[in-house]
Formats: C-alpha cells, sequence, structure tokens
C-alpha cells in the first residue's frame, strides 16, 4: 500500500527542502511532498505515544500559484528541528527508495508499526494528524493527499478544514493539553487506568495519575466505547465528538472508536474528509449570531485539579487560587474544550473581556480596517466580529476571499517590503484611523495609517514589539514581584536600528535570532517573558511556567493584602498571556492585543508610532542562479560565501551615515533577500541597490543588473 501510494505519486526532478517555515513551491510540484508528509507526520505522532500532530497546506504570504506545508509538532510549536531533516530526505528520495528512507526514519525514531515495519498492523499508539488547508484553489486537493497517506499507515486523519495556521496550531497544542510537554511521562503514554475512571483521553489526566502512572498501560483494558470520559469533577467529550450535533450531515456512527480500520475517509459533497465534527463550514456558512457574547462578562472557565481548583490558562480571576499548582506547566496549556476553531475564539474573546473591561471600552474609538491579504484571515476574522463587536471592538474586514489575488497589491508581505498601502487603502477612508494587514496565512500583521497630513505609515512588526515590551514592563512594574523576571524581545538582522535601542532601554535583553519564527520561539524560550518578532510582523509572547507562577502568586498575595493596584497588573498580564498565542506568532491574537493595549492607554495609533523613530530602511529581492551559493554567519548579518561579496558590502556601508546592510538567501522563494537602511530614505535606497549590485555581480545574479532599489 505505502509503496503503490509512493508510485502514484511521483517525485518531480525539482529538489524540495524544508526551509524557513516548511515546503514552498508550485502547487504542480508539490504531490508527492503532500504525500510523504502525511506519512512523516504519522511517524512523528507514533515517535510521541500518538499525540496529535498538524499538517497545514499553505504558503503564506507566497503568490497564489505556490502552495507549501507546515508542520505542527505535539506541543502546537513548529516541528522539532531533527525531523525537519528527516522530512526534506522523504520528500527528495527517489521514488524506488521512499519506502526504504520512510523505514529507516521510522526505525530511527521508534515509530514502526506494531510488526516492526512502517505499516504493519495495528501500531501501537495509533497516530494522530490534523490536517487544515488555507483558501488556495489547489489546497483541498493537496490536503486530500496527505490524508490519504495518514490513512496508508492506519494513523488518524483529522480533516479540519479550512483554518489559519495559528488555529491548527492551537487546537493541537490544546489537544495534546500538557502532555505534549511533560517529558516525564512514561512513553508511549497511550491509557491509563485511574482508581475512579479509565480514559484514553491524555489532556484530561490528572496530576495525581501522571504522578503515579499506571503500571500497566495496556490498551486492551478499556471499555468500548471510551466517548464520555469522567475527570474528578467533569464530564468531557472526545474533542473528535465535540461539534457532532451541529454537523449538517453528521457520519451514522460519529464514535471514533466505531469508526473502520483502516480509518475515517468520509466523502462530502466538497471534500473527502475524516473526522466530520471538525469541519470548519458550519461556523463559515453560519458564523454564531451572538457568538459568545452570554459568556463573555463570566467569570472565566474553571478546571480541576485533585488538589486545587484552578482557572483557565488566562487564571485571570485566579483569587480563588490559594495553592498555585506546583507542576504549573500543566495548568498553562488551557481546556480542551477549546481544541476546536469555535474554542479558539472563545479563548481569545474571553481574554479580550478581561483585559479590555467594559470601563475602559470606549464608545467614540473608531474601527480598525483589516486587510485579509484575501486569504483565510477573512472569513475567520467575520467568525469573531459579532464578538468582537459585543466588547467594543468594531473591525471591518476588507479583501476577503474572492476579492482579488490572493498576497498580491494587498497583505502583510506586500504592504510591509514594498511599504505600500494595500488595495483599498490607498488613501484615507473616511471613519477609519487605523488599518492591519495579515498575510495570505493569518500569521503575519503590520498596523499602517494616514497621517493628518495625508502621509502613509507603516507600524511593522518592529513597532508592535515595541509596544508590546513597553506595556509588558509597564505591568511588570506594578505588578511587583518579589523575584524580578528574565524579560526578553528576540529580534532577527532585519529589525530597525532604532527598535533594538528603544527596547534595550525599556531595560530588556534583545538577543538575535535567524530569520524564521521557528529560531525566535527557541531563542525566547531562554527567557521568562519574551517578545518575539520579525520586521515582517511575525511574531508573539512568550510566557514561561515560571513566570505564570510568579504572577498567580503576585495576584494571589496581593489580594490578601487588599493591594488592588498590584493584583490589578498581576490579572492583566496572566489576561495577556492568554490573549497572545504560546504556540507560534498569530495576526489574529497580535492584533487583539495591539488594540487592547492602545484602548487601555487610551492611545491613538499616531502616539504609538511615536514611541521611536524608525531608522529609514529598504528590503528588495534578487533572482539569482543558485541561491545556496550565498551562505552566511549564524546570525545573518554577514556573508561567509562567496568571499569576495562582504568586503564589498562593509565598503558600501563605510559610505553612508548610519549604513547598514546584509543579504540572504530566501528560505521561503527562490530569491535572494536585500536589506539596507541609512539616515535618509534616499541613502537607504541608494545602499539597498548598490548592496544588490554587488551581490548580483559576486553572488551569480540571473537577468539584468538591478538599477533601483
Ligand atoms: C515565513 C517564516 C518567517 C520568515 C518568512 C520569510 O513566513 O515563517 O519567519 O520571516 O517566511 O522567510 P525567508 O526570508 O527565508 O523567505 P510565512 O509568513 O511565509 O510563513
Amino acid at each position: 500500500m505505502v509503496v503503490a501510494g509512493i508510485l502514484s505519486y511521483p517525485k518531480p526532478s525539482a529538489a524540495l527542502s524544508y526551509g524557513t517555515a516548511g515546503f514552498r513551491a508550485r502547487a504542480e510540484l508539490l504531490d508527492s511532498t503532500l504525500y510523504r508528509m502525511g506519512l512523516l507526520a504519522v511517524l512523528r505522532s507514533r515517535s510521541r505515544g500518538g499525540l496529535a500532530v498538524g499538517l497545514m497546506v499553505t504558503a503564506s504570504h507566497n503568490g497564489p500559484l505556490d502552495n507549501g506545508i507546515k508542520l505542527v509538532d505535539v506541543e502546537g510549536g513548529m516541528l522539532a528541528t531533527a525531523w525537519e531533516e528527516d522530512a526534506t530526505r522523504l520528500a527528495n528520495a527517489p521514488d524506488d527508495q521512499a519506502e526504504h528512507v520512510l523505514a529507516a526514519i521510522a526505525a530511527r525514531r521508534g515509530a514502526a508499526g506494531g510488526d516492526g515495519e512502517v505499516a504493519g498492523g495495528a501500531a501501537p499508539p495509533r497516530a494522530a494528524v490534523f490536517v487544515a488547508r488555507d483558501t488556495r484553489t489547489h489546497s483541498a486537493r493537496l490536503a486530500a493527499i496527505a490524508l490519504e497517506a495518514v490513512g496508508v499507515l492506519e494513523g488518524r486523519g483529522v480533516d479540519m478544514g479550512v483554518l489559519t495556521t495559528p488555529q491548527l496550531h492551537h487546537i493541537v497544542r490544546h489537544h495534546n493539553g500538557p502532555l505534549a510537554a511533560g517529558e516525564r511521562l512514561p512513553h508511549p503514554p497511550t491509557l491509563y487506568t485511574t482508581s475512579s475512571a479509565t480514559t484514553t483521553d491524555l489532556s484530561l489526566q490528572e496530576s495525581t495519575s501522571l504522578a503515579h502512572p499506571p503500571s500497566t498501560p495496556h490498551r486492551e483494558h478499556l471499555p468500548r466505547p471510551p466517548t464520555l470520559y469522567t475527570t474528578s469533577s467533569a464530564t468531557t467529550t472526545d474533542l473528535s465528538l465535540q461539534e457532532s450535533t451541529s454537523l449538517a450531515h453528521p457520519p451514522s456512527t460519529p464514535h471514533r472508536e466505531h469508526l473502520p480500520r483502516p480509518p475515517t475517509l468520509y466523502t462530502t459533497s466538497s471534500a473527502t474528509t475524516t473526522d466530520l465534527s471538525l469541519q470548519e463550514s458550519t461556523s463559515l456558512a453560519h458564523p454564531p449570531s451572538t457568538p459568545h457574547r452570554e459568556h463573555l462578562s463570566h467569570p472565566p472557565i474553571l478546571c480541576t485539579t485533585s488538589s486545587a481548583t484552578t482557572t483557565d490558562l488566562s487564571l485571570q480571576e485566579s483569587t480563588s487560587l490559594t495553592h498555585p499548582p506546583s507542576t504549573p506547566h500543566r495548568e498553562h496549556v488551557g481546556p480542551r474544550e477549546w481544541a476546536s476553531e469555535e474554542g479558539y475564539y472563545e479563548m481569545l474573546t474571553r481574554a479580550y473581556a478581561t483585559l479590555v473591561p467594559p470601563a475602559a471600552r470606549s464608545s467614540d474609538r473608531g474601527p480598525l480596517w483589516i486587510d485579509a491579504a484575501c486569504g483565510v484571515g477573512a472569513p475567520k476574522l467575520l467568525a469573531m466580529q459579532e464578538a468582537l463587536l459585543a466588547l467594543g471592538l468594531r473591525v471591518h474586514v476588507a479583501n476577503g476571499v474572492g476579492d482579488g489575488e490572493l498576497n498580491s497589491g494587498c497583505g502583510a508581505e506586500h504592504v510591509q517590503k514594498a511599504r505600500l498601502p494595500p488595495r483599498g487603502f490607498e488613501a484615507r477612508l473616511a471613519g477609519f484611523d487605523r488599518a492591519c494587514s495579515l498575510d495570505g496565512d493569518a500569521d503575519r500583521l503590520v498596523y499602517h495609517y494616514w497621517t493628518e497630513s495625508n502621509e502613509w505609515k507603516l507600524l511593522d512588526g518592529d513597532k508592535i514589539a515595541a509596544l508590546f515590551s513597553c506595556f509588558l514592563m509597564e505591568q511588570l512594574a506594578a505588578a511587583k514581584l518579589d523575584k524580578p523576571l528574565r524579560v526578553a524581545c528576540v529580534q532577527t538582522a532585519y529589525a530597525n536600528g532604532a527598535a533594538g535601542a528603544y527596547i534595550r532601554g525599556l531595560g530588556m535583553e534583545v538577543p538575535m535570532a535567524k530569520t524564521g519564527v521557528k529560531f525566535l520561539h527557541h531563542e525566547a524560550l531562554h527567557f521568562d517573558l519574551a517578545v518575539y518578532f520579525e520586521a515582517n510582523g511575525h511574531g508573539t509572547i512568550l510566557f514561561s511556567d515560571a513566570a505564570v507562577s510568579a504572577l498567580l502568586q503576585t495576584q494571589a498575595d496581593a489580594e490578601a493584602q487588599g493591594d488592588a493596584p498590584r493584583a490589578a497588573a498581576a490579572r492583566c498580564l496572566l489576561a495577556t498571556k492568554q490573549l497572545i498565542n504560546q504556540a507560534v506568532g498569530d495576526a489574529i491574537s497580535d492584533f487583539l492585543l495591539v488594540e487592547a493595549v492602545l484602548c487601555l492607554r487610551g492611545w491613538g495609533v499616531s502616539q504609538w508610532d511615536a514611541l521611536y523613530s524608525d531608522l529609514p530602511s529598504r528590503q528588495t529581492k534578487l533572482p539569482v542562479a543558485e541561491r545556496a551559493a550565498i551562505a552566511t554567519t549564524a546570525d545573518e548579518t554577514r556573508v561567509t560565501t562567496p568571499p569576495a561579496l562582504q568586503p564589498e558590502l562593509d565598503a558600501l556601508m563605510a559610505r553612508f551615515a548610519r549604513g547598514r546592510c546584509f543579504v540572504r538567501p530566501s528560505g521561503t522563494e527562490d530569491v535572494v533577500r536585500v536589506y539596507a537602511e541609512a539616515a535618509t530614505q534616499a541613502e537607504a535606497d541608494e545602499l539597498a541597490l548598490l548592496t544588490a549590485q554587488a551581490t548580483h555581480k559576486l553572488a551569480g545574479g540571473v537577468g539584468e543588473m538591478p538599477d533601483k532599489a
């Protein structure tokens, strides 16, 4: 079966690599990669005891003819680096060797099937792969190929339908729950028997059962069907069963355990799916008329552990938490009910409601104009629109699906790289004082606005990082934690020099990372609390377990002492943690935090912009014969190959006041990227042009020598 599948999707001659953010190529080249990555995703899930992994079909900021794959690891973050090499090797293996490569990976990673073969028998544990896609015309077909491959290895393929990339990360993170981070857990962490109940749903396990893992975690001890599980105080259902009542055409036997094996392919009118409960169509076709409004003013969901009552991951109402959890990371993922698209909206709107209480909501605040890049962000924003309105946040969604070409003349990549307003916002629009742009899969965000004097201004990822940084530092000062946290803002070589200087001035460390959010995320994990942002608008804020525990303790202490401002600051930071995506950069959660901070400060966008003045800069890209011919230092600020190039760039920089330039091969497009900054815009443009020309000359530029920046 595996061989037949591999042969039915022959590999193209082009080399493919797991680059800055997964695979990217012309869509017609990707059938074999989708199939093989479906297989690999099964191995990854098996290697982590059957925890779910995600496979997102998207090419994010690329044009509409491209597509790609982003793999989501079990913690909800990006695929572990070690597996990227396996992914590249498998994607490029000749057709007649791919099964052998797959088997070698399975053996090395402890992910073989039941009889030791890749596809052998009922492999314990059964893999789970959640497959989602963006709105590109070819994405549904490619997603079906990945699901087919998952089924061939007897994994549980779940068609999540159309989602933003960060939504898929969120769902994987919350589905797997704290167990994904629990390296102390026995592997494979399949099925445990607790004193009170038998359960397969690992994310529902309580700390007591984890502290005392059963000696015989055998699957065959389970009663069937194990659909409803009980924890000490609540009855919960399996994720895959949660939404079945809302289905237009629910499967006749919706219970996962009743499905025939090998699993799970159902055909709907428009797509091949597995677990219908996770389809997005109901929420898209019928966005909730009053989505979650009734919950918004309520206290957050209460989760119980065996030893203490705690709030959900926001922990914002943690007055009841007198005993912070001793193993706090378990508490920080949030309830499993949030492991769905609806749960995502609920988590965000609740966090926003806590962060911006009614008294802080101003009725005369104008609406936010949102450019959705003609991509998946548009329907998802529309699904939230009414709930946001109930919270005093008016949004107007423009450049939706079908309104024009994806990422073309609109979207975060266009706006930030070309330094131009998006289609529809070329002039000041009556009633809109601020706007933002998402990219094609809604993981990037930049803001922009027209000044009173009709000047268009961009607030890129650096400006967002600066806003978040000053907000965090202000709240931390008010919270007066017993022990200071180590706080940082991670940037890349693209960060504007003025941004780094401003953030350092706040008292934060500013470490540098290589381009690619996976590298920034990794660096951010070294700190208690870390903002990370790329200038292109890709980023988030990470709160460590230590930070959340300290904030919980502070809130409890301050409330006991009647210190309302201190308690409020701790609560505010905990709500921030709930609002800002802990798995990956997320344009929707990022814009909600921007709006919350502006609202709390009573600021307009121009006051935010005035935090510091950007050093003028210019970015361009250059086609070369072989982009791999250019190598750089780890921080990408200097070229190491070809050796003659860096001395030339050094000489160019020396000619300009505050001049800085660098080039690096893109990991998502077949180009070399060029960056320059200098004291004036004209000089930055000139330096960018000279840099591109030097690169063209010394690194195999293709076509005409560039003649303008
Ligand atoms: C991806 C990565 C980003 C990166 C960008 C450009 O963004 O997730 O971290 O900055 O590509 O990378 P490169 O300069 O190597 O082409 P996205 O939004 O396309 O997924």
